[in-house]
Order: structure tokens, then sequence, then C-alpha cells
């Protein structure tokens, strides 16, 4: 089950990121990187994350979790048999490191297409814009995850966290 939201509120992105600070962000796009002819990515793969539209953040003054700003949720119910639930984020920058918004990207993690949601963490700073979902994998298990934005291909190799 898969619930679409259209809606970018970049009104209230702005209200929430302003005031952050910045010194606990991790840079973007550093770690797990891949260069493109336009673009740098990471890709980072943790813990699940509660996702939030921005009206809910707002409404119930949500301290923790990612606010969705557009994109595709996805819904998963009981992950399937020796997999876990992890949140698979990309980052991507351009050439001079900047986080580059609003862009497509389509997400195919070993060969199944990943619902994409564009999302930035409660209080964080525009680095930690990013793009990606929960999905459930299989710890430790080597994985292949393949970004293409504006026909540009980035394919990385990761290995999923044990937790
Ligand atoms: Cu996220």
């Amino acid at each position: 089950m898969r619930t679409r939201f259209l809606a970018l509120a970049t009104t209230a992105l702005t209200a929430l990121v302003a005031g952050s600070s910045a010194c606990s962000a991790a840079a973007a796009c550093s770690g797990n990187v891949v260069t493109t002819a336009s673009y740098r990515m990471s890709l980072d793969i943790g813990s699940p994350e509660e996702m939030y539209l921005p009206s809910e953040v707002k409404a119930r003054h949500i301290k923790t979790g990612e606010i969705m700003l557009g994109g595709e949720m996805s819904m998963i119910g009981t992950p399937p048999a020796g997999t876990r639930i992890y949140h698979v984020e990309v980052h991507i920058c351009n050439k001079a490191g900047s986080v580059v918004t609003k862009l497509k990207p389509a997400i195919v993690v070993d060969h199944a297409m990943l619902p994409v949601a564009i999302m930035i963490g409660i209080g964080e700073p525009i680095s930690d814009y990013h793009y990606g979902n929960d999905i459930a994998l299989k710890p430790a298990a080597k994985i292949t995850v393949k970004v293409t934005v504006k026909g540009q291909v980035a394919l990385f190799h990761a290995t999923v966290p044990k937790r």
C-alpha cells in the first residue's frame, strides 16, 4: 500500500529549517560518494525514520523524525523473514558541494524500484535534504543502489549495517 503526496511545502521548510544550528550536521554528500558529470551523491543506510507531513510537524509540534516534502511514502508492514526495516538516504549535491533540491531521482535497490520521498530531518539544516525511503533489507547483505538523475547514473555498492 502506498500513499502519494504531491505537495511541496517550501514555506514550511524555510520556517522549520530556520534557526537550526549547523554544527551538528554532517556535511552534505560525504561518506559513500559517487560522482557523475554534474553531481556528487552520497548513500546512507540507517535506522527507520518517522516521516511526517509539514502540516503535522507544525500542528503537533513534532521535534524528531523527518519532514516529507514531496514524492511517495512507502508503507511497509511486517518485514519479510530475515529482513529488517532500514532508511535509505541519497544526498545529491552539485560539484561545489551544495545540496540540489527538487530533483526527481529514480532509486533502484538490487533491481527493485524504491518509491522516492523528499525529506529533511526536523530541525536540520538544508544540507540534510535528501531523497529515499524506508525499505526492508537483510542485515549485513551486500547491495547495489542505482540512482539516476537527469540521465546521469550513480552506482553505489554498500553493505547493510547489522544494527
Ligand atoms: Cu529520510
